[in-house]
């Protein structure tokens, strides 16, 4: 397989960026290979800057539920971008947008940003504001973005480098970020109570998908819900995966659970830099200009970035077969995996249509086990199925993302490559 332009590409991107890349994760370091440059992208497939095609699990993290280049989606962009692209005052779409999220997922009023991270943080300051109290509760493993009092046992980037905790981030903040333990009410309840009365929020990634995928234990969320009841604290739905992928109510919906407040990011952006945050309304309104939790941005709402949003989660919305049928069809993709790997150490955890390849003999339930698995074997594994023309996430502690336009023939051909993979290495 060429890769002459990737790497020459790399080899100038690391002299003039962090790494060679825009977020860490995508140098590919935890599988000891070089990028692959991206040059263009269409439904299930990308094309690489040496004109190798592959099929595409990483979706962009996620965004690309309807495949890449959804022409419904670019339409839209086009059309808004030919009125300009960028206003610094309210427009029809933003409205549009507010009306659709909170028609389709079970919130009340919401705030567009500009990333997952800018929805988390400003849903833990407006948590803080609204409960007067300091104290955050996360779970190891889990990842809600690069805010300060989040790089704490944080999972995704931070797990994949092995270092689950960052430089830079002050003691006295992280004194006030408490983790616990997915899946082990038992840990969170002792938190709670150690610290009576401190505790604003709890914020859970409703499925972990930051360690790989890890699908909460039945009770688990409703266990939440009533400790952060019997204890003054309010539920985060950290929705940046979940949100209108589980189902299109989100993971609220889909387990029938209401948080106080959800963070929103990459599908409701159709590709474009796009979060949001919402809940309560009693909650919300104290947020700036109508309460004293400040919080603002120079692109949130863009007019070009709402029209892709819009375009994609109308999409969604017309089509609310999809979720079973991507999940019937990630089913398919889990099973033949767990068949590809047959006597080899390897667990297979699927959600809906997120799915993941521990290459550990034993169940991936939390932080702890998660990180048992043997990530040179996930190494090797990525390799040859890179090699294959299957493109994975570049770490053991992330998801593979099926979309509508993930074929049954890309089905197949992913299970056959693994099969390959395996036994090349076996
Ligand atoms: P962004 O700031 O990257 O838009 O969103 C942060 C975030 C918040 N919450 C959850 C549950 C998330 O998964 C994320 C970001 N996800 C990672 C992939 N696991 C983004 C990829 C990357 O960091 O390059």
């Amino acid at each position: 397989m060429k890769t002459t332009l990737s790497e020459q590409l790399f080899a100038t991107a690391k002299e003039l960026i962090p790494g060679g890349v825009n977020s860490p994760v995508r140098a590919f370091a935890s599988v000891g290979l070089g990028p692959r440059f991206i040059a263009s992208a269409s439904g299930a497939t990308l094309t690489d800057v040496d004109g190798n095609t592959f099929v595409d699990y990483v979706a962009s993290w996620g965004p690309m539920i309807l495949g890449h280049a959804d022409p419904d989606v670019l339409a839209a962009v086009a059309e808004a971008s030919a009125r300009g692209l960028s206003f610094g005052a309210p427009c029809q779409d933003e409205v549009r947008m507010a009306e659709l999220i909170t028609t389709i997922a079970p919130v009340e009023m919401v705030r567009m940003v500009n990333s997952g991270t800018e929805a988390v943080m400003s849903a833990l300051r407006l948590a803080r504001g609204h409960t007067g109290r300091d104290k955050i509760l996360k779970f190891a493993g889990c990842y809600h973005g690069h805010a300060d009092s989040m790089l704490v046992k944080a999972g995704s980037g931070a797990l994949t480098g092995g270092v689950p905790d960052s430089a830079g981030v002050p003691a006295c903040v992280a004194a006030d970020t408490l983790t616990a333990r997915y899946n082990d009410l038992d840990s969170v309840e002792s938190l709670l109570k150690e610290n009576d009365n401190q505790v604003a929020a709890i914020i859970v990634e409703p499925v972990a998908a930051n360690m790989g995928v890890v699908p909460p234990k039945d009770g688990f969320l409703e266990g939440l819900r009533r400790l952060c009841d019997n204890h003054g604290a309010l539920l985060i739905f950290d929705e940046v995966i979940t949100g209108f992928r589980l189902s299109l109510g989100g993971a609220q919906a889909y387990f029938g659970i209401q948080a106080d407040l959800v963070t929103y990011g990459k599908i409701i952006g159709g590709g474009m830099p796009v979060g949001a945050y919402g809940g309560r309304k009693d909650i919300m309104r104290k947020v700036a200009p109508t309460g004293p939790v400040y919080q603002a941005g120079t692109l949130s709402g863009n007019p070009v970035a709402m029209a892709a949003g819009l375009a994609q989660l109308r999409k969604l919305a017309d089509r609310p077969a999809l979720y079973q049928e991507l999940a019937d069809r990630t089913n398919r993709l889990a099973e033949g995996l767990r068949s590809a790997a047959a006597g080899l150490p390897m667990r297979v955890n699927q959600i809906g249509s997120l799915c993941c390849a521990f290459f550990t003999a034993d169940p991936v339930v939390d932080y702890e086990s998660a990180k048992k698995a043997d990530t040179a074997a996930f190494a090797a594994f990525f390799a040859g199925m890179l090699q294959r023309g299957i493109y994975l996430a570049p770490s053991q502690f992330e998801a593979m993302f099926v979309g509508a336009a993930h074929s049954d023939a890309m089905i197949e051909k992913t299970i056959a490559a693994a099969g390959e993979s395996l036994r090349s290495r076996a």
